[in-house]
Order: structure tokens, then sequence, then C-alpha cells
């Protein structure tokens, strides 16, 4: 048989055809290979691949160097065949094995079946991305790699398009790169898909969507997800024709090898060269061993169904192909089978004999130290039976020998041989090791982590002019784009008026539509636009056009920005910012201040909240130095409200987690940020007035927190304090307090209870009327300082309401 023919249809060698089906044996071993792992205990979960590896061995032939994948769970088989992941290293994150070598995608932290490249080196900085194939960090939610799948598109219509980005060609040459994105037939029931869908619709940019379809989600059948059970003819309307832009649809079976591989070169063409967003829709895929380990697809899938998915297994039909063919004989392709299956076989031993190897150093040096401990204590039967359960448990975690210790020094509790300070000692390295292992990467530990961005101070030389607060910041914007040519900015409003309250006004005129660029509406997309376009080297500042507006996006920049370098163990980064303004103006939906929801949400961006234009304009000059991704609050009612402005405006930048203190007071600190600053300085003056003298601190920056504890010097000095803000009783107030009074040790100096200050719990109710008794107000202030005095000084503050 020779090795050189070619398929009928298609100009492929008869060796690549082969060696495609080697590798879908492969694949399809590894996922059977898998479940079993989790069945025997040696890993906790497990979603596969099966039933779709030959649209996937397709679709990575015109996978090219550059190229991006945002997809999901089910991709192993394009991963090993864009190489970019090997299967030994499948099975090390089957297992957690928190080594990056051994699990590039997360070292450990992802389920398996979440892929990701390392797009950057071991110092955080970019590799040359277009000399290497590209996946970004997969997250669980259904649908939630679509949005950033529009920026890391939408990045290539940048490079192709605006000359000034033609030198980075480690980000790009010439826009050539695809961003493929894959999705099951069920996400695409999600409103990300469908606003993904038509955002790259309306910008025409280089996507390619594949959806999985196998026809179900779980156990949900497709007749409950889609209308018509069809997603691509459901789509039809988004096709692109002679007049008008639009998609390019495929639909295609995915059993059948030949017309994947014309399917997904045609689709390329149109892709890449054309910059026309595609779909190609992959039906008849199967799911061979059920949806995942959680159950078995027997509970709800008819006989005849389960029949015809053995029947259109692609595996089976490829097998059948190869044969009918007459490609190899029957008996020789029986032998590669095996060879495929060997090689799986392996790559599983190694990676649990490399995975297990990681833990024993650890379990047996936990044994050896608690049979020291048993030597010299008191203790001896109970520590030689916690020794004993400890050697007998079958195949050990790292958990395992510190729950060991722990118990081991609380039953010897008080005792102080030498054995027992050993075993301290270790417990001490071992807990930190662990906090490296699971905690590390939050945010950004390069030489560009915000929290290294150098101090410049603001310079404003004499008879410096007072400017509407929104001038500032629009000299701020002016500078950074003509700086750098990788800031982009965009939203909606953003472009032709310069937004909203027009900080960007004039801009697009000057730098040109794809530097500052109106959006739809669609938050949730704008972010993913911010998302996609960071991770491929832009500098995206994205606006969310109101505060309340987040909630539409809080989702994906908790899920994905948030976690991007955690997930990825410092693997990849997005340094995108989101501007955005709120805390208080007018009505249910624009005076909002839901800082709790924010902060809950988003631990791994950081979360500033200047009280005036000047303060957010040194944020976006601390934050464009920086490869940390940030959220910038600016306070609603400043725009209009007078400044100075800096003589060096796109220069000066402001530290991270280093609050200011805006008045000094000996008798009441009061801790706040945003809007509330003027308020509150509005009702010192008034305390004044009465003798109070107040300390008022802006904290400037919630996320990172006061980092080098000033605001517990000022209680020590005052030893009365209240945190005050915008949101709802229990929210950011709550947060600071439990910053000052835990982290701070601040009660420590406390003379009188700690207040805080805060909006009613329901929304702000519209207008002046609604403002004063909604939100917290300067005689609020007043009083609650006041009350606190009283209570210390009846005689000198006698109380007022009484
Ligand atoms: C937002 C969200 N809801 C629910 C789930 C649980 N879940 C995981 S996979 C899945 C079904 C997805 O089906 P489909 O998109 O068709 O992909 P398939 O697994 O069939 O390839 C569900 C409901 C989830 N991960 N995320
Ligand atoms: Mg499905």
């Amino acid at each position: 048989m020779s090795l050189t023919r070619t398929s009928v249809k298609l100009d492929i060698p008869v060796k690549e055809i082969l060696s495609d089906y080697k590798l879908a044996v492969e694949s399809r071993q590894a996922s059977l290979i898998g479940r079993k792992e989790v069945f025997m205990g040696k890993a906790k979960f497990g979603i596969f691949g099966d039933g779709k590896e030959l649209a996937q061995i397709a679709m990575a032939k015109i996978f090219n160097k550059g190229d991006f994948r945002s997809g999901y769970y089910r991709d192993q088989t394009l991963m090993f065949a864009i190489g970019e992941l090997t299967l030994q290293q499948y099975f090390a994150q089957l297992y957690a094995h928190t080594d990056v070598d051994a699990d590039p995608a997360s070292a450990g932290r992802l389920m398996n079946g979440h892929f990701a490249t390392r797009i950057l080196d071991e110092n955080g900085g970019w590799k040359p991305l277009t000399e290497l194939k590209n996946s970004s960090a997969d997250i669980s939610p259904t649908a939630a790699q679509m949005p950033r799948l529009l920026g890391l598109a939408y990045a290539s219509k940048l490079f192709r398009n605006n000359p000034d980005l033609k030198k980075f060609k480690e980000f790009s040459i010439n826009g050539n790169e695809i961003a493929f994105g894959t999705i099951g037939n069920a996400s695409t029931s999600e409103g990300m898909f469908f606003e993904t869908f038509n955002a790259a619709g309306v910008l025409q940019v280089p996507m390619m969507i594949s959806v999985w379809d196998d026809d179900y989600g779980i156990s949900v059948p497709k007749e409950y997800h889609t209308t018509k059970g069809d997603i691509s003819k459901v789509l039809e309307g988004f096709r692109r024709n002679e007049y008008e832009n639009g998609f390019e649809i495929f639909k295609v079976k995915g059993w059948d090898y030949e017309a994947l591989i014309q399917t997904y070169t045609e689709a390329e063409r149109i892709c890449r060269d054309e910059h026309v967003p595609v779909l190609v829709h992959v039906t008849e895929m199967t799911q061979p061993q059920g949806h995942s380990t959680s159950g078995s697809h027997e509970r709800y899938k008819s006989k005849e169904r389960l029949k015809w998915e053995e029947e259109h297994d692609c595996n089976k039909k490829m097998r059948e192909w190869i044969l009918n063919n007459e490609f190899i004989s029957s008996e020789a392709l029986d032998e590669l089978e095996e060879e495929a299956r060997e090689s799986a076989k392996k790559a599983k031993n190694a990676a649990w004999k490399s995975f297990e190897a990681s833990i024993r150093k650890d379990h047996e040096k936990a044994i050896e130290l608690i049979t020291s401990l048993a030597k010299e204590t008191t203790k001896k039967d109970k520590v030689l039976k916690i020794k004993r359960d400890l050697v007998q448990v079958y195949n050990p975690l790292r958990l395992d020998g510190v729950r060991a210790v722990k118990k081991s020094l609380r039953i010897t509790a008080g005792e102080q041989g030498a054995a027992r300070k050993e075993l301290l000692e270790w417990l001490k390295k071992v807990l930190k090791e662990n906090e490296e292992r699971f905690s590390s990467h939050l945010y950004s530990d390069s030489e560009f982590s915000a929290l290294k961005v150098k101090e410049i101070p603001a310079v404003y030389p004499e008879n410096t002019k007072e400017v509407d607060g929104r001038e500032v910041l629009q000299a701020c914007f002016e500078e950074a784009l003509k700086n750098n040519p990788k800031i982009i900015a965009f939203g909606e409003d953003v472009g032709q008026i310069g937004d909203v309250n027009q900080a960007f006004a004039g801009m697009q005129k000057k730098f040109g539509e794809l530097r500052v660029t109106d959006t739809g509406i669609r938050e949730c997309t704008i972010i993913g636009q911010g998302i996609g376009a960071a991770l491929r080297g832009l500098r995206p500042i994205a606006e969310i056009q109101y505060l309340d507006y987040l909630l539409y996006a809080i989702q994906i920049l908790s899920d994905d920005l948030a976690s991007l370098q955690y997930r990825t163990r410092g693997g990849q980064k997005a340094p995108l910012i989101i501007r955005t303004r709120g805390h208080r103006l007018e009505g249910v939906w624009h005076a909002g201040s839901p800082m709790g929801m924010i902060l809950g949400s988003l631990r791994g961006i950081y979360v500033l909240v200047p009280r005036d234009m000047t303060q957010a304009a040194g944020f976006y000059n601390t934050m464009l130095q920086s490869d940390d991704p940030a959220l910038i609050i600016e306070p609603l009612n400043g725009y209009r409200l007078k400044e100075r402005i800096p003589q060096n405006v796109g220069e000066f930048t402001i530290p991270l987690g280093v609050p200011e203190i805006i008045n000094q007071g000996t008798d009441i600190t009061v801790v706040t940020y945003g809007a509330m600053c003027r308020i509150t300085l509005e009702a010192v003056q008034q305390l004044d007035a009465v003798g109070i003298s107040t300390e008022v601190i802006d904290v400037q920056t919630l996320l990172p927190f006061d980092i080098h504890q000033v605001i517990v010097e000022s209680l020590k000095k005052t030893n009365r304090v209240i945190f005050a803000d915008e949101d709802v009783p229990g929210g950011g107030s709550a947060f600071m307090m439990q910053q000052v009074l835990e982290v701070q040790k601040g009660y420590l100096y406390l003379d009188s209870p700690p207040v805080t200050i805060t909006a009613k719990e329901h929304r702000p109710a519209y207008a002046s009327d609604g403002d004063y008794f909604s939100k917290p107000n300067v005689e609020d202030i007043f009083d609650a300082v006041y009350n606190i005095m009283s209570e210390v000084y009846p005689t000198k503050y006698p109380e007022v309401y009484k």
C-alpha cells in the first residue's frame, strides 16, 4: 500500500489521512482512559472530547501561528492536533498536577478539558504570539468564551487597518490572524452567544465560530434549546449577500472527514483573507460516553438514539471510509489503532507517575517527622495511630499530610521536644509552598505590576487655570492616545460625541475611528472586546456608560477577566482598563454604587474610586503603564466641577493602595471615597463650626486597600471611626471596616463603637429629594459624627434631636 496516494476528492496524502486517524484514535483513547481514571478515584471529575475528534482535526489544518482559540471543554483533539497539548499534559491536568511544566494551561488549577497556552514568559512579559499557536484560557460557564472571542478577532481588524500598528509583528502580521471559537449546540442559547454573533457581524472581524452539535446539552435535547432545533437555520438572517455584510455560514456533518476539510479550507479563505465572520455548524456529532463523569447518558437517551450515535461515531465512520477507499488493509489499520491506544496508555502512566512523585516527597517527609514525634511525645499511641492512618492512605494528596501533621501538633500542644519543633517548621514551609501553589498570581507580579509603577506627582504651575473636570480627563486621554498607538477606547457613545460626558470629545476626529470608537449597546461584549484585544497586546479602555450597567458585564468580568492570571498561574494577562462612572446623579438606574457586588466578584481586577477627574487621570496614567486590569469608577456628578489641570497631565501617576488624608483632624476619622469625599468635606466645615475636628481619609482605591496601613495610624490619634459610602448597608463600608478593624487591628484603638454610613437598602429614588433621602447626605454625616461625640461628651455636645 503506497502512502503517497491521495484521497479522491481532496489532495491529501494517505500518510496524512492515516496520521489524522491515528490522532483521532489516540484522542478517543485518552477520553476512555480518562473516564476510568475518575471512576478509579485517581481524578475528581472528567469531561472529554469523544465524538468530536474529526472536525477538530480538520480545523487544526487551518489553524496558523498567531491565530487564537477561544473554546470549551470538548477541544482536546484540536489542542493535540495543533501541537499545543501532549497526551501526558492532558492527563496531568486530569490529576491536578500543580507544576506548570506538567500542566502548562493552569498548573493544576483548572479542571480537565480547560485548555490554554502560555502566552507570557516566566517574567510575565509577552512571548512572540505570531510565532505561536495560541489558546485563550477556558472557563466553565457555558458560552462565556464568546465575548473574549470577539476581542481576539477585533484585534486582527485593528492590526490590519491601523498603519501605526504594523510594526508590532510579535502580535500580528497584517491582521492575518483568525480567532477560532468553539461552542456546544446547547450553549448557543445563552445571550452572550447572540450578542457576540451580532457584534461580529457588525464589526466584520475574522472570527470563525464552530458549533459542535451533538443534539444535546447534558440531558436536554435540542428542541428545548434552539428554535427549529437548528442553530444555523435560525441564524440565516445573518448571512451576507451581494449587497449586505454579514456572516458566511457553513453546515457540515461531524463524521464526514472529507467534507469537514473542504469546509474549513473554504471557511479559512473567507475569514482570513476577507475578514468576514464565519459560522461552521457541525452537526451529527456524538457523545460516546455521555456528557461527563457525573452521570450516564443511558438515563436520558433512547435506545434508538444510542444506536444512532454508535453508527455515526466519527472515528468509526472514518475507519470505514479509509477501508472503503482501500488506503490501507484492515490488519494494518488495526495495528495503527493499537499503537494509538498504546501511546495514550503510556502517556497516562507517565503523567500519573510524575504526579505521584510530585506529592510523594512531602508525604514521606510528613510520615518521617510524625514518626520522630512519636518517639519523644507522651502521646505516643495517639501519634502512632495518626501515622498509621497516613501510611495507609491510598493515592495520597497534599492535604492528607497537612491534616495528619496538624492533628499531631494539636495532640502534642504544649510539648517542647526537638521533633515537634521540626514538624512545626516543616508545616510552616509546606503551607507557604501550598499558598504559592494554590493562591498565587491573582494579580500581576511582573515588573509591570500596577503596584510597581513609579509615582510621578502632578505639577501645577502658578496661576493654573481651573477647568471643568471632564477637560482634565480629555487632556489626559489625548496625551495617552498620542503617545501609544496600542491604546484604543470604545463604548456606547464614545466615538463621535466622545462619551456622554465628553471626556473623549474631538478625539475620534484626531485619532480616527479605529482608536476612539462607538459600539452597540452590549456591555458584556464591550468587555469581551476589551479582554480579547488586551490578550493580543493592545491597550483597550472599554467603557461601560454607567456603573449601574456593569451588572450586564459582571459575569464576564468576574469569571473571565478577574480570574485570568490566577487560572493560568501567570500564563496569560489581559491588561484591560474598564472605565465607568457612578455613585451619584439621578434616579434608580443612574445613581448606583454597588461596591459590595464589585468587591465580592472582581478580586483579580483593581478597583479604583477617584474622588475627582484629576485623581481619575492619575489612575489612568498609572494603569496604562501596568499590565494589571482595573475598573476605574469616575464620580458621575463631577464632570462639570472645576479642577486645576496639572501641567504634566499625561504623565503624573497616582500609586494604588495609598489613601490620602484630605482633611486633618483630631476627634474622629471618617474613611470614605469617591463622590462622598466632597459631601464629607462639606459636613466637616459644619462640624468645625461646633468644635469637632474631623479627619477625612479618601481611600482612593478599594482594591488594593491601604497597603501601607495608614488608616490605623489615624485611629491611633482619634480613637473613633466612621466608614462612609453610597452602597447598601453591609456593602463597601463593611469591607472597609473589615480591612481597618480586622486586618489593620484598628479595634485596639477604638474608644467608641465603629459606625458605617451608607445609602438606604433600596435603589436611590429620582430627583433631588429622592437623592437626599436615599443616599447619605451632608446632614447624615454631621449627625453620625456629632452623635458619637455627644455620647462621649454629653455636656459639650448635647443631643440635638431630643
Ligand atoms: C452558565 C452555565 N450554566 C450551566 C452549566 C452546566 N453545564 C455544563 S455543560 C452544559 C451543557 C452544554 O451543552 P452543549 O453546549 O451542547 O455542549 P456539549 O457538552 O453538548 O458539547 C451545562 C448545562 C454551565 N457550565 N454554565
Ligand atoms: Mg451539545
